[in-house]
């Protein structure tokens, strides 16, 4: 996702940040670009305009041409109305009543833009909170909707909610809440039917079902990689049954990323989770300020260390934070950095996220069978050769390749990649722009 945006706005963002004097025709220049770009990520046309133009007469103020430092000004402006764009973060929660009662979320969108998936990693958030959700399949249109629904709460421990036989989605929601107070379940997720395109039949549908629930949230899930499209689909959702909020599914898809970029802007009404995979775990808040450091090319350090806290403890991310600033991440590092990994989701996902990383290591360069052999290389090593590779001579080398049965030229390719990521590292550290980006971030 915002892959090519990304790229062209780093170049735009390292362009001017460094500079000590800008002028007019520099920010023009950069305007011009960033038009480009986000017309090429497929950004709806009026918001694209409402950016530019709003940019380009913020930075021509005295405030930026004047300043001691004017490129920083310009990316702050730039990042500030990005953030903007992409909604606000207090409007990011989901709105649900206390535990003591039941709360309705109603799921919408055409058909496999991935509203049954994201009902069961909605709930399984939920229990995860300390909620008791509950999940009801209302969508009876797809013969195998009820069985995917049943399989997915199964795995998650959410009980399902269904009427076999029943064709009327009503009948079914009526029943689930009534089940669902008498439980004291407290929040009621219900999955409803899409269509390919749009039609007036499931319009009305879904406007009777949310008639009958009143849900606190209505949820419209978007493909993110229907681009444009959601957002007039969103739009006619919104218009007819009203939504509260947006979920953009298959944000891991290799999309431009147009439909984030302009949904909020256009339908005005807040992203509030990202699905970042197939998996019932791939589920984020959407964090404007996150995503919109990602496209602005800053990385997302923040996710990263989140996302990396379920499976390190926090006081071992903020190490990791120190010693990639500071240049004295080793060998050993990069071992419990391979160990986490795995339990950390893709190497893309990852790599996303950490500033320069991308573009400097790729998904190939660190495949599975590549990892498990830098484990074994890494665990032929000892302490000395570990906390300073650069003792690593030619008999050494030797050794560590016939005590983790892998060759010389293995050993040499991983020591040169470490030594490659190291560098990048240290690049970054070194730019006081990004260091205080990162720390920022961080909440320092
Ligand atoms: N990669 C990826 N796939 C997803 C995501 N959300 C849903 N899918 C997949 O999209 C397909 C359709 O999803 P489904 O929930 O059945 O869509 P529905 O028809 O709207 O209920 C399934 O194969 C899902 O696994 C996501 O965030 N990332
Ligand atoms: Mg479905």
């Amino acid at each position: 996702m915002f892959d090519s945006i990304s790229d062209k706005f780093s170049t735009v963002v390292r362009t001017l940040a460094g500079k000590s004097k800008i002028t007019e025709k520099n920010i023009q220049d950069a305007v011009e670009e960033i038009k480009v770009a986000l017309l090429d990520a497929d950004v709806n046309l009026r918001v694209v305009r409402r950016f530019v133009n709003g940019t380009m007469e913020e930075a021509m103020g005295e405030k930026v041409l004047k300043a001691v430092d004017p490129g920083q000004q310009f990316v702050k402006i730039v990042y500030d109305r990005m953030v903007a764009l992409l909604g606000d973060e207090e409007h990011q929660k989901l709105l649900l009543k206390g535990p003591d009662t039941t709360s309705v979320i109603l799921m919408m969108g055409l058909q496999g833009s991935g509203k049954t998936t994201t009902a069961s990693k909605l709930a399984a958030r939920l229990k995860k909170e300390g909620r008791r959700p509950m999940l009801v399949a209302a969508d009876l249109v797809r013969p195998a909707a009820i069985l995917q629904l049943k399989v997915l709460g199964d795995a998650i421990g959410v009980p399902v909610f269904s009427i076999d036989g029943e064709k009327n989605p009503v009948k079914v929601a009526k029943a689930a809440l009534a089940l669902a107070k008498k439980d004291q379940r407290d929040v009621l997720i219900v999955d409803t039917s899409g269509r390919m395109h749009l039609d007036e039949t499931l319009m009305d549908e879904i406007k009777r079902v949310s008639e009958a629930l009143k849900p606190d949230e209505t949820l419209f899930v978007a493909d993110s990689m229907t681009g444009q499209n959601a957002v007039t689909i969103a739009q006619e959702f919104e218009q007819k049954v009203g939504i509260t909020g947006v979920v953009l599914s298959k944000f891991d898809s290799d999309t431009r990323g147009g439909a984030a970029l302009s949904l909020r802007s256009v339908v005005g009404k807040p992203i509030k989770f990202i699905g970042t995979g197939e998996k019932t775990e791939d589920l984020e808040p959407f964090h404007p300020q996150r995503i919109a450091s990602r496209i602005l090319g800053m990385g997302d350090v923040v996710s990263l260390v989140e996302k990396a806290q379920e499976t390190i403890n926090e006081q071992d991310a903020l190490k990791m934070q120190e010693k990639m600033a500071k240049n004295t991440f080793d060998l050993q590092d990069y071992l419990d950095q391979l160990n986490r990994m795995d339990k950390m989701g893709s190497v893309d996902q990852i790599l996303e996220m950490i500033p320069g990383a991308k573009g400097q290591i790729s998904e190939d360069d660190i495949d599975k069978k590549e990892i498990k052999r830098e484990k074994a290389i890494i665990c032929s090593m000892t302490y000395a050769e570990r906390t300073n590779y650069r003792i690593m001579g030619p008999t050494r080398r030797k050794r560590v390749a016939a005590g983790s049965g892998t060759n010389v030229s293995d050993v040499n390719r991983m020591l040169k990649k470490f030594e490659k990521m190291r560098l990048t590292m240290k690049k970054f550290a070194k730019n006081k722009k990004y260091q205080a980006a990162m720390l920022k971030q961080m909440g320092m």
